[in-house]
């Protein structure tokens, strides 16, 4: 058997069936092992950065990685930006990079770079086979640190010969680590805090968004007066009726300095302490104030669900605490395109355990509140700040849940990194209902502007502006097989959106706002 043959062999061994791919002459003894051995499903992406944003959305939905397959250095520095986002979201990942036989490297041929050093930039561990012999081990390898918790990304550089050569044994699957759990003392200490009653506030991620995890923190909430919100983005949380309705902290640093203020205690659960997304002249970067004190409950990789609950028994909270109405009914809204409006339409609209993937920048602000009182769903936020992240997440979490409905909320500009997505989608049937928020400008780039002390001008118009020549979704969604409709009211989003919700397979509305 050779090299290739077993690592294929390894990562199904390794409970690992989805390969997001786009392969190059390195990778022909992988491709060519894909075709001996049956069970690894290969969906190829048009672009690495489709690949390795649709590897992100799968994981984070299926709890387990898929494999990438990308082309030396430069493929895989083609995928780099939604690698980065998957590490900000803890997501699990093996990434497979052919490169030159090792023979070959001392050539210099045109694609030899610093792979390894590239994948270094976004990777918690990387290797290089450097035999065919290892190259089993070295996968089983890969998959156990991508299941390390949190979860991680694990790049493994496979040279052509070590592909191709002969005398290879398939990796065994090596377990991976449980949580740790956080330290009673640990606990102890913060339920004390607690009891103080003074003005504290849960930041919760990670696991502490699941179900469970959001049902300990609102007992946690109701006994000790204790407020909960998530960072500004979030890897996966879930949401709608009967879920605790957690908001998150504005993007606007003003904004979110008014929700932090008077806080006392910060308690960070799977979350890092709340940071500005950018520095402002003459703003703070830490978004707590300066006399809060910071308390880690648990940190990501830690069993966040346990620490959660153990507090909330230790200050008597009772089991079940009912989940407050949010206050806020779903209802469809008419007339042109608001934030606001579009998310309480939405909100009513929302399919049953529906999955949403979300990267509608400005369009987005307005989106979580009014959801909570949607049907319940999973929610998944671009987490790294590198755009171009809707598509193919909503594509990789489609592949992950085929009997889930996904909505990918996507901003124009944002979407023009990684429209090659919706081909992916066309290809694989997949059952996505693609809505893109038409500005035909990157709106928030002008707030930017300001922001920093700067004033528009002719390079700052030139530079933001999508309008010359605009876009034509609907055509560039037909050119990849996905059918698509053009709206321009929240009534006809609305006509729309349901139509799209009850058929199957890809759709895309194109709302020009
Ligand atoms: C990979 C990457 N490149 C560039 C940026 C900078 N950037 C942030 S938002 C943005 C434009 C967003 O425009 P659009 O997606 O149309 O959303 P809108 O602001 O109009 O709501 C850009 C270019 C980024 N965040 N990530």
């Amino acid at each position: 058997m050779n090299g290739a043959e077993t690592l294929v062999r390894t990562l199904l061994a390794s409970g690992v069936d989805i390969c997001f791919a786009n392969p190059g002459t390195s990778e022909m003894h992988f491709v060519a092992a894909l075709d001996r051995v049956e069970g690894m499903r290969c969906i190829l992406g048009m672009a690495e950065t489709v690949v390795t944003g649709c590897a992100d959305g799968y994981a984070r939905m299926a709890g387990k990685p898929a494999v990438t397959l990308t082309h030396c250095g430069p493929g895989f520095a083609n995928g780099i930006a939604n690698v980065h986002n998957a590490r900000r979201a803890h997501t699990p990942m093996v990434n497979i990079v052919g490169d030159h036989a090792t023979y070959h490297r001392p050539f210099d041929a045109p694609l030899t770079t610093d792979t390894e050093g590239l994948a270094r930039t976004v990777s918690h561990w990387v290797r290089t086979s450097t035999s065919s012999a290892r190259v089993g081990a070295d996968g089983a390898a890969a998959v156990q640190a991508a299941m390390t918790p949190p979860g991680q990304i694990a790049t493994l550089i496979l040279p052509a010969d070590t592909a191709w050569n002969e005398g290879a044994e398939v990796g065994a699957p090596l377990p991976a680590p449980a949580r740790p759990a956080v330290a009673p003392d640990i606990l102890r200490a913060i339920a004390q805090t607690l009891r103080t009653r003074e003005p504290a506030m849960f930041i919760l991620s990670g696991q502490a968004l699941s179900e469970a995890g959001l049902a300990a923190a609102h007992r946690i909430a109701h006994i000790a007066g204790a407020k909960l919100r998530t960072p500004t983005q979030v890897p996966r949380m879930a949401r709608g009726r009967g879920r605790a309705p957690v908001d998150r902290i504005p993007y606007v640093v003003d904004n979110a300095l008014k929700v932090l203020a008077g806080t006392r205690h910060v308690f960070l659960v799977g979350a890092k302490p709340p940071t500005a997304f950018f520095a402002y002249p003459g703003k703070p970067s830490l978004l707590s104030p300066p006399d809060a004190v910071t308390h880690v409950v648990a940190r990501p990789e830690q069993d966040a669900v346990a620490a959660l609950e153990w507090i909330a028994d230790e200050l008597g909270a009772p089991k079940n605490v009912p989940i407050p109405d949010a206050g806020i009914k779903p209802r469809l809204v008419r007339g042109k395109f608001e934030p606001e409006p579009f998310a309480h339409t939405l909100a009513a609209l929302l399919p049953e355990n529906c999955i949403v993937a979300e990267d509608a920048v400005t369009s987005g602000r307005a989106l979580f509140a009014p959801t909570f009182g949607a049907a319940p769903h999973d929610w998944l936020q671009i987490t790294g700040g590198a755009i171009g992240h809707g598509f193919p997440c909503a594509t990789g979490a489609a592949v992950a849940c085929p009997q889930r409905k996904v909505i990918c909320l996507q901003a124009d500009g944002a979407g023009m990194y990684t429209v090659q997505a919706l081909w992916t989608q066309a290809r694989e049937k997949l059952d996505v209902v693609n809505v893109v928020f038409a500005n035909r400008i990157y709106k928030i780039l002008h707030g930017e502007l300001l922001s920093v002390g700067a004033q528009p001008g002719r390079a700052s118009n030139e530079l933001f502006d999508l309008a010359r020549p605009e876009l034509d979704w609907v055509k560039l969604a037909g050119s990849m097989g996905v059918e698509a409709t053009r709206v321009e009211t929240l009534e006809g989003f609305a006509d729309a959106f349901s139509a799209a919700c009850g058929r199957r397979g890809p759709f895309l509305i194109e709302f020009r706002i």
